[in-house]
């Protein structure tokens, strides 16, 4: 495989509702995409980076400058010998900026696999061919508006609940959505690394709510108080932020920080190294879980493709297209009782419509290779 050129596109893309989290409110979403050209086939990557660096130290505008400068160069020198390992490789280097290398990778691996005729899914090792979903509830004004957001997903067919939380927003939401919706609902928080080892004894009065864990409580780099907290709470400790690699995971479940972890392509630089985190934790025995962030159909679909691995045994962030786009870029993601189904055509299985894409896209450059 050769590349020809590499297209970053930027689209903007209105969310149906603000989603509020502990760090801020998005209404909009400010996408990079990477299409990859080669003579044969064209593959897409979407970096999941936002536009503030918030969530992680990445920002959108960040991305595309260290791409520009520093990761796209890379590949030319690597020939016809292109592929997603040898991007990775080449990319290792430089420090940091998972998010961006993990949109070029993508990119890559997309193009190969569409020549080879292989679906993401069959690559990466995908055991089903549908996932179960959940759904992500952002932090409201109040607890009705609360119950009744919660109310429509619920109808929707989605199988679990994540409630979004921070100091403030925590115990009364919970138990309201406990109290309406009953001891059946699955269930679980994300706290996006609100609060402190001080909050041990607020954080423990969760337990009697029956959650299936509680997403990232503390700072991204706390993993020897996450495993201070681990033993002063007993619902089960899920680490997001703090887990950028497959080292970071080995560190978070020999320190006792984590025994759950949420499995972020783009946090963690890409699905091959998605894919090791989720070997870890199957040798381990550790559940595993696929997140999300706010991705067009593009992302959605080598999400949902990784979702059907074994190891992952709780329904991830794999919501479909509607829950934060009104029109998607490519051919929505339905829900059909509760599941999401893995595309099964060459790469991604999916792409852009056109007339769509360029109805959104606010730049586009041309790097000729
Ligand atoms: O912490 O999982 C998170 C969205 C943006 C940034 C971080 C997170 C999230 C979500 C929503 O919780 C995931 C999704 O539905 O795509
Ligand atoms: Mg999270």
């Amino acid at each position: 495989m050769k590349i020809t050129g590499i297209e970053l596109r930027r689209i903007a893309m209105p969310l149906r509702a603000p989603f509020r989290t502990s760090f801020g409110v998005e209404s909009a979403r400010d996408i990079l995409l990477l299409r990859v050209v080669t003579p044969e086939a064209e593959g897409w990557g979407e970096c999941v980076a936002m536009s503030d660096p918030l969530y992680s130290s990445e920002y959108v505008e960040g991305a595309a400058d260290v791409l520009k400068r520093y990761l796209i160069p890379t590949l030319p020198a690597l020939g016809e010998r292109v592929s997603a390992r040898a991007v990775k490789r080449a990319l290792k280097p430089f420090k940091g900026h998972r998010m961006a290398k993990a949109a070029l990778e993508t990119g890559v691996l997309d193009a190969q696999l569409r020549l080879s005729g292989e679906s993401f899914g069959s690559f990466l090792g995908a055991a089903r061919d549908r996932v179960p979903c959940g759904v992500s509830v952002g932090i409201m004004d109040s607890i009705p508006e609360l119950l009744e957001t919660v109310g429509g997903f619920v109808d929707e067919g989605y199988v679990r609940i994540k409630l979004k939380i921070e100091p403030g927003w925590d115990l009364a939401p919970v138990r309201a959505v406990r109290e309406r919706f009953g001891a059946d609902l699955l269930l679980q928080v994300d706290a996006n690394a609100a609060y402190t080892l001080a909050d041990a004894r607020q954080l423990a009065k969760l337990d009697e709510f029956d959650l299936l864990l509680i997403e990232q409580p503390l700072a991204d780099d706390d993993l020897i108080q996450h495993a201070q907290l681990a033993k002063r709470m007993s619902t089960p400790i899920c680490l997001d932020e703090s887990i950028e690699s497959v080292e970071d995971a080995a560190a978070a479940l020999t320190l006792g920080a984590a025994s759950i972890i949420n499995v972020k392509p783009g946090r963690v630089g890409g699905y091959l190294e998605a894919k090791a985190i989720h070997d870890l934790c199957v040798a381990h025995g550790v559940p595993v879980w696929c997140g999300g962030m706010l991705e067009t159909g593009l992302g959605r679909a080598a999400n949902v493709a990784l979702a059907a691995l074994p190891g992952f045994t709780l329904p991830g962030d794999t919501s479909a297209s509607r829950r934060y786009y009104a029109t998607d870029i490519t051919t929505p993601f339905e829900l059909a009782d509760g599941h999401l189904d893995v595309p099964t055509g060459p790469g991604l299985g999916i792409e852009p419509i056109a007339d769509i894409l360029d109805s959104v896209t606010t730049s586009s450059e041309w790097i000729k290779f």
